[in-house]
């Protein structure tokens, strides 16, 4: 998979607001927020979209989503709640092909999200 902007964003090539970093993930604060709050946590392997997840992948897919839980106890919106998706390709609104899931919070989300 070639270099997306995400994978300049980890190596610290281009600048981002980093809420949370470890060995396998990185948490930043999405340069067009939707919501009053909204990052991206990615993982730092450069998996293209969701259809390119591997059955190894799993744990670190799994633990995106506890660094999404552990930023929202910690930023004070998790019991009164948040959206946390993956677009995937074009139909899903994708456009980085880095893996990502948006974490939005601070308001009431619509459903169905169009
Ligand atoms: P998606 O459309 O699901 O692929 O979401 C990509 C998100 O990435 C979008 O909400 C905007 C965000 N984004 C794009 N470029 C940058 C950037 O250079 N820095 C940051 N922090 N976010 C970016």
């Amino acid at each position: 998979m070639s270099d997306t902007l995400f994978s300049k964003i980890i190596n610290r090539e281009i600048p981002a607001d980093i809420l949370y970093e470890d060995d396998q993930a990185l948490a930043f604060s999405d340069i067009n927020p939707q919501a009053p709050v909204h990052f991206l946590v990615i993982p730092k392997k450069p998996i293209a979209t969701i259809n390119d997840i591997e059955p190894e992948d799993r744990e670190v897919i799994g633990h995106l989503y506890l660094v999404a839980a552990k930023l929202a106890k910690e930023m004070g919106f998790a019991e009164e709640g948040y959206r946390a998706v993956m677009n995937c390709n074009p139909y899903g609104g994708q456009t980085v092909y880095h893996i990502h899931l948006h974490v939005l919070a601070g308001k009431p989300m619509g459903w169905p999200p169009y």
